[in-house]
């Protein structure tokens, strides 16, 4: 069923952690990976597209896969940004690196020279904040480059030993966690013999998937909701917002969870760095005080955060002095909020980002009830709000929806108590991201063989993308807009299916390179409507200031609504005070504790204190009457249709 949220959101000024610079506590952030963002010099006039993905052994040429992006073309850029009314652009590692990506440092303390120079990397932070913007970097403290390179990824591919010889300044075997690496054994031969995996610290699915074939987890098909098993898991479970296994989830839902794994086991062959070394745990500090005092940084993303200890965030964080927004990749709320209470300033909403697709569009992120490998897995069931809905009132019980239009929490009386998070400002809210299956733009996969799947993908369809770009613009938060969307790139990661089509036909399957798309083939259109859409929301959220009282985000998910009938919310604001769209800048047409809305765009209301004058009456026959501040009020054509709140709309 097709669902409608709302959000009564009182925003205000944060309880930011300030220790050497001001929090990013409610900025707007752009995010880009700096390869791919924009070129400069002798490349500058190659608008050629590229999507090059790197390679099992990264050390041959182009292994790497270089697309020759620069910090220099961002500087280039800037006004393009800008142009959208960014806060803070946060870029990829700028560390030397085997690849384009940046997570696979070798010099924590130089500039990877394929994207600029230490020099460059001042410049683009001088010329930010020549603009009153802010500079973003992400640091990965978790692990270095691999250890060993082989031919290709097939699973009998001859590994090459390399070793963390010259990795500054983590150069020695001891620097790494052995985890099960057996007494005698060097550190050579347990690399060479296969590390221990982080990826094999989650519990098992075992148990979940039991229950849901048997049918008793699925709240949302559950008649009577409460039934006593209708919140094992999935988004009604704060703890267990997936009927999947993640870290984080622990037994008796997911058997066999190992934190000690999570933290000291490897990704791939990425060398694990052992933060309770002495000499690690310095350089680390060290380093993210060096970034701060010698290009000036403004604030941190942390790759992989959840696979640190949590006494070492801490004192990262502390020795940092600004903000971290930490990449925790988990679904259980309460264990999402424990590592900012445990001190990470800031955290990427990843909760809630799981539920984005499942609820604008029909697939899922983070599982379907069974396998998180297919990364995205197609849902037959309509989109569904509730599912965002019901995560985002967990984190932030002013959040209202049509399903519960008080927050729930019947059982804590105190806000003190309810506060799950320390702060809610400095949550990341997105769409979509370099990592994950999709952009939220994505079309069909180009294929006779797919169309079967019509529909499941947002499928460049403004009116979801609009929805959902406005839902993380006005949620609580950091909003966060990857690079591309204001262009409509559409990549995404092959799905099982499509990796099975592209083997026949002998296409690469470009894994997660498929949404780090090169940008430059747009040439920078400021006119596409992506771009006018962000522009106008940043400048309206900017307009509205943290701290202006409650506002009303009005969100829906119906499908390519190009019908210009009337859409009712309820409930709404009350009619006894003057209420105006903030995009459209007319009243909002109130009654009977619905708002009408004159399409399927969102809208946001907000209370005018000093209302000019009203000369019209809003008067309810065959048409409605909208007052525009200082104009005549002027005949909408519409039809009011009283449906009951929850009755399904559209599609
Ligand atoms: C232009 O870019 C394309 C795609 O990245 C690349 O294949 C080509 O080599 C580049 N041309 C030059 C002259 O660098
Ligand atoms: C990157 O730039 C170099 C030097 O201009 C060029 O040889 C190479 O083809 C470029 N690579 C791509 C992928 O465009
Ligand atoms: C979720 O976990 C927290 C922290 O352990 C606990 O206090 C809370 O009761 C749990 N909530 C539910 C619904 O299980
Ligand atoms: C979720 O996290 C909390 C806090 O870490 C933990 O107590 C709880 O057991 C976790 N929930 C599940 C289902 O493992
Ligand atoms: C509706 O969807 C189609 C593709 O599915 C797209 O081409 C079209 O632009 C969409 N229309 C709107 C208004 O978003
Ligand atoms: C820029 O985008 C607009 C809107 O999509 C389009 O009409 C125009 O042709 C584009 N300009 C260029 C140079 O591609
Ligand atoms: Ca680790």
């Amino acid at each position: 069923m097709v669902r409608c949220l709302w959000l009564g959101i009182l925003l205000r000024g944060a309880d930011a952690y300030t220790a050497r610079k001001p929090s990013i506590a409610g900025k707007s952030v752009y995010f880009l990976v700096t390869d791919r963002f924009a070129r400069s010099g002798a490349n500058k006039e190659n608008y050629t597209y590229c999507d090059l993905a790197t390679s099992a052994d990264p050390l041959q040429p182009g292994g790497g896969a270089w697309c020759n992006g620069t910090l220099q073309g961002v500087i280039d850029q800037l006004d393009y940004i800008q142009g959208m009314a960014f806060d803070c652009v946060w870029i990829t590692p700028v560390v030397k690196a085997l690849d384009y990506t940046g997570y696979f440092g070798e010099d924590f303390f130089d500039v990877d020279p394929h994207i600029g120079s230490k020099e460059t990397l001042k410049e683009l932070s001088r010329q930010l904040h020549a603009r009153d913007m802010c500079l973003i970097i992400d640091i990965v403290a978790n692990h270095v480059r691999q250890m060993t390179v082989q031919p290709d990824y097939s699973p009998g591919a001859i590994k090459t030993y390399i070793g963390p010889k010259g990795i500054n300044p983590f150069d020695k075997d001891e620097y790494f966690h052995t985890y099960g690496k057996a007494a005698g054994t060097s550190f050579e031969a347990y690399v060479m013999a296969g590390v221990a995996q982080a990826s094999q610290s989650q519990g098992s699915d075992a148990v979940l998937t039991e229950r849901v074939h048997e049918g008793i987890t699925e709240s949302w098909r559950v008649e009577g909701r409460h039934s006593k098993c209708s919140k094992d898991c999935g988004p009604e479970n704060m703890n267990l917002t997936e009927c999947n296994c993640f870290p984080g989830n622990f037994a008796p839902d997911c058997p066999g969870a190992n934190e000690e794994l999570q933290v000291q086991g490897w990704f791939g062959q990425l060398a694990d760095l052992n933060q309770d070394h002495p000499f690690v745990r310095q350089k680390l500090l060290d380093y993210v005080k060096y970034l701060v005092e010698e290009y000036d940084a403004d604030a941190f993303r942390l790759d992989t955060a959840i696979y640190m200890k949590k006494d070492f965030l801490k004192d990262l964080q502390e020795a940092a002095g600004v903000d971290i927004l930490g990449e925790t990749t988990v679904n259980n709320i309460s264990y999402h909020a424990s590592f900012q209470k445990a001190g990470l300033s800031g955290l990427l909403n990843f909760p809630a980002f799981y539920q984005v697709h499942g609820s604008f569009c029909q697939y899922h992120l983070g599982g379907d009830l069974g396998n998180y490998h297919l990364q995205g897995a197609f849902t037959p069931a309509l989109p569904d709000l509730r599912k965002l809905a019901s995560v985002m009132q967990f984190q932030n019980p002013e959040v209202r929806s049509m399903e519960r239009p008080a927050a729930r929490w019947p059982l804590f009386s105190s806000l003190l108590e309810r506060a799950v998070y320390p702060n809610l400002d400095l949550l990341g809210n997105f769409a979509d991201n370099h990592d994950e299956f999709a952009r939220i733009g994505t079309l069909e996969w180009p294929n006779e063989e797919f169309i079967a799947f019509g529909g499941y993908y947002c499928d460049a369809d403004s009116y979801r993308i609009k929805n959902a770009l406005a839902l993380m613009m006005f949620a609580r938060g950091i909003p966060i807009v990857y690079y591309g969307t204001e262009q409509g790139l559409d990549g995404h990661q092959a799905n099982v299916l499509e990796k099975d089509a592209m083997r026949k036909q002998g296409v690469e399957d470009k894994g997660q390179a498929f949404v780090r798309e090169s940008l430059w083939q747009t040439r920078y259109n400021t006119s596409t409507w992506q771009y006018q859409y962000i522009k106008m929301l940043n400048e309206k959220r900017k307009e509205l200031g943290l701290a202006k009282g409650e506002i009303w985000v009005f969100i829906n998910n119906n499908q390519n609504w190009t019908g210009q009938s009337p859409f009712l919310y309820c409930p709404a604001p009350s009619e006894h005070e003057a209420w105006y769209d903030v995009f459209s800048e007319e009243r909002a047409y109130l009654r009977k504790g619905c708002f009408m809305a004159d399409n399927a765009e969102p809208k946001v209301l907000v209370r005018r204190v000093r209302m000019p004058a009203v000369y019209a009456v809003e008067r309810i026959s065959e048409q409605v009457w909208i007052l525009s501040p200082g104009a005549e009020a002027r005949a909408v054509p519409t039809r009011i249709r009283h449906r009951t709140a929850g009755s399904s709309l559209g599609s």
